[in-house]
């Protein structure tokens, strides 16, 4: 070995350079926004986070790394990168928190985002700072208000009375998907139903478009499907049914009609009663006078159970009849009209055709309430079934009989149109998004209550309408928001007749502020409007999106809307705000196999893995880990391997070969198609996000280099080879790089100012060899396969070729001997 290795230091040191780094990183504002005309641009973000009093966990890196890493690898690409972070700093945490503590939620908010940006320094994200944004600074809720404005003026805001799921403990209204079993999902306290006027933005307008546009962007489609899913467009009929009385004192409605939504008209014939919503407006005026009562006390009950447990298919099936009954629109059958909560009053009509031959939930209501069941379709390759819910051949259906249903389906559609006694009809189950909260630490709803003039819109000049700052901001309890106590806050003058009004004092859920806030980054701080139109227009829509899947609907669905509501407005000039979306997989404990929470206390925080490994073992460890998108475990005996790695990376950078000799071509020729390959794998992995990928093959390449080196590496080669690895590695190991390029190498300036290494796709390429194959001696067959192929691949491709399996026959293979390159021979 001609090769005098040097006496490297062997271990990285990271505490003596880190924070060197760091301040040099900082002088120089490594991470500013580029804005070189000359450059394309792409806008990497990361979803807008939450500061809860938690902090970061490990598991949080999962979402910051691989974004930090894209974003340096784009800057080494020559892009103008935007890759921003701010604060959803409004809402729940933050101000129970505060009432806990007894301190301003402001503070609260502003303690938990420190700590955030604290983490995210320390990890070294590439954020660009100057552009920090906080969803509660007046300078953006300011524009929150003025979109709210946007959407009233284009009727898009509108407030309505409804019946919303109260917790008392926990003083808020509830959505019903946050009601578990009658109970708050948080405390589990038993809610309670309030009629209370709420604040809806009317996201249905945009139900379709929404569908539409899922099609141009580029996301997981688990999340498309949520988001087809949670719109639920179906399309049906709506048919009508009249009214026929048992009694002379029903005469009174026999001009009634009741509406149905069906999605099945085919099964028309096989409908044996009518089911209504406790909660439907005509109940209690078809109701006969005998039932009454008993639809009273069935109505009362009912009223206790949620959404969710009346739609699950498992619930009792309860009911009662009203004593009354329809004609059947065909038929002209009598059918008896009950009452049932497995209706629902936000669907369809709030009324439902009793199929119970074909479908299980209106058999099950049958089978309890001594109901018939009438079999309309038979499957067509079988008898007929007690409940078949598919597609087959018409039964005892009049004219129709015979048909198949999807035909009859259209047909039956057709003649009831055609009679006046229905109509075609899509529906969603989309409701419209309820903004109202009746908390503190939210954006005023900027709209003002006239005596005289009514709701009057806050004219944007006034904007923001302020938070009272000194108020005592716990909830009240009544569902009445704390806003409403200050007194010299609501009471104002009316803007429209300067008369005395009082001001709105519900606040905005934090979803409206999360659903433009990807706007303002491009412009934080430009005073005449939410965003700069021209830097929109540079940076918009955001290229790579990234976060948990757990926001699959809510806030993906309402930026989508938002987006959309500004391209009607003529304010923007695309749809979809996200062109790309990325989930990261879950991190779980390596303690109990669970989420990482503080409040099961197995979070593990990156602080004390950096303290005790390094920036960059844990970054580099994060994207190890596994494929971005899986659920991992974190299991901390694995940093070990990493800590190895870089350690052997770091060993390798010190060497200075004094190699006298030379490589000879070919090996030199292999040596360099390696670092071409090495960059092609690098480069696609990180644009993929195969960051874990992309760290085994650097390992792999470590590894080659140091066994090259033990045989003489030419200095020159060499110290390419070095230069590869370290400008490949420097998105994902930022500072061991850094110090390896300038104190090692002793390049002038910072290797995160690189450019990214170039291959050529011709380079990259094995050579190719012919392998003589022969079998005892005699040449049968000729191989065309990858210069350096191993020995067992080409073991396997020789007994693989016909022309030997021909001479092998039947006998038994003795040997097989391998000449790398060149030769196989079996011996038989
Ligand atoms: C008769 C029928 C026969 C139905 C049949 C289904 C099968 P999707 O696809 O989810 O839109 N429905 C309508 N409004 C309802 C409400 N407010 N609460 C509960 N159920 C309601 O479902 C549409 C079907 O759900 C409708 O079609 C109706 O039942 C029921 F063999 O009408 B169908
Ligand atoms: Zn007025």
């Amino acid at each position: 070995m001609n090769n005098k290795l040097q006496a490297a230091q062997e271990r990285i040191d990271f505490a003596a350079f880190e924070a060197k780094w760091r301040i040099h990183w900082q002088n120089k504002n490594l991470y500013k926004t580029g804005d070189d005309p000359q450059k394309p641009n792409i806008y990497i973000l990361d979803y807008f986070p939450y500061p809860s009093g938690d902090g970061l966990s490990v598991g949080h890196c999962r979402n910051y790394i691989p974004t930090c890493v894209s974003a340096r690898y784009y800057r080494m690409n020559g892009y103008n990168v935007l890759h921003p972070m701010g604060w959803d700093a409004f809402g729940l945490p933050a101000e129970n928190y505060a009432v806990e503590h007894g301190i301003h939620p402001s503070m609260s908010s502003a303690m938990f985002s420190a700590t955030f940006r604290r983490q995210m320094k320390l990890m070294e994200c590439s954020y660009d700072w100057s552009r920090e944004i906080s969803s509660s600074d007046p300078s953006f809720y300011r524009w929150t208000q003025w979109f709210f404005l946007l959407l009233y003026q284009r009727g898009l805001a509108y407030r309505a009375k409804g019946r919303q799921w109260f917790c008392a403990h926990c003083k808020t209204i509830l959505a019903n998907e946050q009601v578990e079993d009658g109970r708050c999902w948080r405390c589990s306290t038993q809610v309670v139903r309030k009629e209370l006027e709420q604040w809806c933005f009317k996201i249905t307008d945009y139900a379709d478009r929404l569908l539409e546009d899922l099609m141009d962007i580029e996301w997981p489609e688990s999340i498309k499907a949520s988001q087809r899913h949670w719109i639920g467009r179906s399309e049906g009929v709506e048919i009508t049914f009249a009214l026929d009385g048992t009694d002379d004192s029903q005469d009174n409605y026999r001009n009634i009609e009741i509406s149905v939504f069906t999605t099945r008209p085919d099964t028309l014939y096989g409908v044996t009663f009518l089911t209504l919503a406790p909660e439907h407006p005509l109940l209690f005026e078809i109701c006969s006078k005998e039932q009454e009562p008993a639809v009273r006390a069935y109505v009362q009950r009912s009223l206790t159970l949620s959404d969710m447990e009346r739609a699950a298919s498992t619930a009792e099936k309860t009911g009662v009849f009203c004593g009354t009954y329809a004609i059947h629109p065909l038929t002209g059958r009598r059918i008896p009209v009950w009452a049932a909560d497995y209706v629902l009053p936000g669907y369809g009509t709030g009324a439902v055709m009793g199929v119970p031959g074909h479908d299980q939930r209106d058999l099950q209501f049958a089978d309890t309430n001594a109901l018939s069941v009438i079999t309309v379709i038979r499957p067509e390759d079988r008898q007929a079934e007690r409940c078949y819910e598919g597609a087959g051949i018409l039964i005892d259906s009049g004219p129709f009989t015979g048909y198949p249903s999807a035909e009859v389906a259209n047909l039956i559609a057709d003649e009831l149109v055609s009679r006046q006694h229905g109509n075609r009809s899509v529906r969603y189950k989309m409701r419209d998004w309820l903004i109202s909260r009746q908390r503190y630490w939210g954006a005023p709803i900027p709209i003002v209550h006239c005596t005289d003039c009514g709701i009057v819109p806050v004219p944007e000049e006034d904007l923001p309408v302020l938070l009272p700052d000194t108020i005592d901001f716990r909830p009240a309890g009544d569902g009445s928001s704390p806003l409403s106590r200050v007194d010299d806050w609501v009471q104002t003058t009316c803007p429209a007749c300067s008369g005395p009004a009082t001001r709105e004092t519900d606040t905005m859920d934090g979803f409206a502020c999360s659903s433009w806030y990807y706007l303002r980054f491009t412009s934080p701080h430009y005073q005449d409007g939410p965003f700069d139109p021209q830097a929109v227009r540079r940076w918009m829509p955001v290229d790579s999106y990234v976060g948990g899947a757990e926001h699959a609907v809510m806030h993906l669905l309402y930026s989508r809307f938002w987006t959309k509501v500004m391209y009607d407005a003529g304010l923007v000039s695309f749809v979809e705000p996200f062109s790309t979306l990325r989930n990261q997989g879950m991190m779980l404990s390596a303690v109990d196999g669970q989420k990482m929470s503080k409040s099961k206390g197995n979070v593990v925080t990156p602080d004390e893995v950096v303290a005790k490994y390094g920036t960059d073992v844990l970054r580099t460890y994060i994207l190890f880990l596994g494929p971005f998108d899986a659920e991992v475990i974190w299991d901390e005996r694995g940093i070990k391997g990493i800590t190895r790695f870089l350690n052997r990376y770091w060993r390798l950078a010190q060497q200075n070969p004094q190699f006298e000799g030379e490589m000879g071509q070919k090996r030199k020729r292999r040596f360099e198609r390696r670092r071409q390959q090495i960059i092609k794998r690098v480069t696609e992995d990180v644009e993929d996000f195969r960051f874990n990928t992309a760290v085994a093959a650097l390992m792999a390449y470590v590894n080659f280099l140091s066994n090259e080196l033990e045989h003489g590496v030419e200095p020159e080669q060499f110290r390419a080879a070095v230069e590869t690895v370290t400008l490949l590695l420097c998105p994902i190991a930022p500072f061991v790089t850094e110090e390896v390029w300038q104190t090692i190498l002793g390049q002038p300036d910072s290797v995160h100012r690189q450019s990214w290494p170039q291959y050529d796709s011709e380079q990259v390429k094995e050579e190719q060899v012919t392998v003589v194959v022969q079998v005892n001696g005699r040449v049968r067959d000729r191989l065309h396969v990858e210069a350096g192929i191993d020995a067992d691949s080409l073991r396997t491709l020789a007994l693989d070729s016909t022309q030997v399996r021909r001479f092998i026959h039947d006998k038994n293979v003795r040997k097989i001997v391998v000449v790398p390159d060149q030769l196989v021979n079996v011996v038989v």
